[in-house]
């Protein structure tokens, strides 16, 4: 079924061009960097990105998580069915996103800074590994004034599902809060992201905050983990006991079921549905290891698969498929792409 209405996904978070390139253990270790991981940049990283562009062939391609996975819903769902908000700056490489958001028919809404340029994320890429370094600029000075501003906020008060970003917890929590306080008590249906382990780490009090408000979260394995620690579940590896315990906790909207999805890389995703006993698990699509050309948003594509089958009132199982489905296309692609022309689910 398609979406009956215009831009029923609203997502927020980060605008970031990336900066990409195949790096080397020796580059990894200069800058401190673990080979997957990703994490805010700290002045002593700020030379990366030069050095990126000047020794590595960097290519420059957009980025930002929950841009991705907006990018990746508009791909499979109908026209004029995502809107995306973030902050950027007035600058070139802002022009490169909105070509990129162009090309799928992704509507965005920036905020516009002028006096900050536009974030950027270094990516190095080791083998099936990839390392995120994040100056975040720009996309920092999002702020509740753009959401509520009246031409946002009817969008929003439009939309019927909000997809959050995590890494937003570091920018503007009150926007995030905002928008689930609008979930909650209109019945629409509100998707976290948790992005990186550093969040459940060092944000966890606004990460909390926004809990009640949680329909569906999705997260990897990583993620996962890191979230049980800082919380100290009980159970801090079993994959299936961190879903069962996110999906249990207390709800804002008891009318919706809260749903935990957790990918594992290449083994099954784990799915747990708040009062159904079962954790089910989902095998993703197997992918030959030569056919693999990064996997640098390949996270925020399952997202996306997966959102727009929520949008297109799809079963859960379904709404995996969609996920693992565009995973497995954005991973054949440089960076956090989709292939053109378009293939079709
Ligand atoms: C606040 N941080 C660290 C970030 C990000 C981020 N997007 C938003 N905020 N750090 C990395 N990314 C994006 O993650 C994608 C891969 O999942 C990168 O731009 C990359 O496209």
């Amino acid at each position: 079924m398609a979406a009956n209405k215009e831009y029923a996904l609203l997502c927020l978070e980060n605008p970031l061009l990336d900066i990409q390139a195949v790096g080397t253990e020796e580059l990894l270790a200069k800058y401190g960097l673990k080979a997957n991981d990703a994490i805010l940049a700290e002045p002593q990283h700020l030379p990366l990105y030069e050095e990126l562009l000047n020794d590595y062939d960097a290519k420059l391609i957009a980025g930002g998580a929950a841009q991705n996975t907006a990018r990746g819903a508009q791909y499979i769902l109908p026209p004029n069915s995502v809107v995306y908000l973030g902050g950027v700056g007035d600058d070139k490489y802002a022009a490169i996103l909105k070509d990129a958001v162009r090309e799928v028919g992704l509507r965005v809404e920036y905020r516009v800074d002028p006096k900050e340029p536009t974030g950027r994320c270094g990516v190095v890429i080791t083998g099936h590994n990839r390392s995120l370094c994040t100056d975040l600029a720009a996309a920092n000075h999002y702020d509740l004034d753009h959401l509520k501003s009246p031409e946002i906020w009817k969008l929003v008060e439009g939309a019927r599902f909000y997809y959050v970003g995590g890494y937003h917890f570091t920018v503007c929590p009150p926007a995030i809060q905002a928008l689930g306080q609008e979930a909650a008590a209109n019945d629409k249906v509100f998707v976290v992201n948790f992005s990186a382990p550093f969040i459940a780490q060092f944000f966890k009090e606004p990460l909390d905050a926004s809990s009640p408000y949680w329909d569906y979260v999705i997260c990897n394995e990583s993620e996962a983990e890191a979230y049980a620690k800082s919380h100290d579940l009980a159970d801090q590896t079993d994959l299936k006991a961190i879903a069962r315990a996110i999906t249990d906790l207390p709800k804002a909207n008891a009318k919706r079921p809260r749903v935990a999805v957790i990918t594992n890389g290449t083994g099954a995703t784990v799915v747990a549905t708040q009062g159904q006993a079962d954790v089910r698990e989902f095998p993703v699509h197997a992918i030959a290891a030569d056919k693999i050309n990064d996997t640098n948003g390949a996270g925020d594509a399952f997202a996306g698969g997966f959102v727009a089958g929520l949008v297109q009132g799809k079963p859960l199982e379904e709404c995996v498929d969609r996920g693992h489905w565009l995973a497995r296309l954005s991973i054949q692609e440089l960076g956090p792409s989709y292939p053109f022309p378009k293939q079709t689910y």
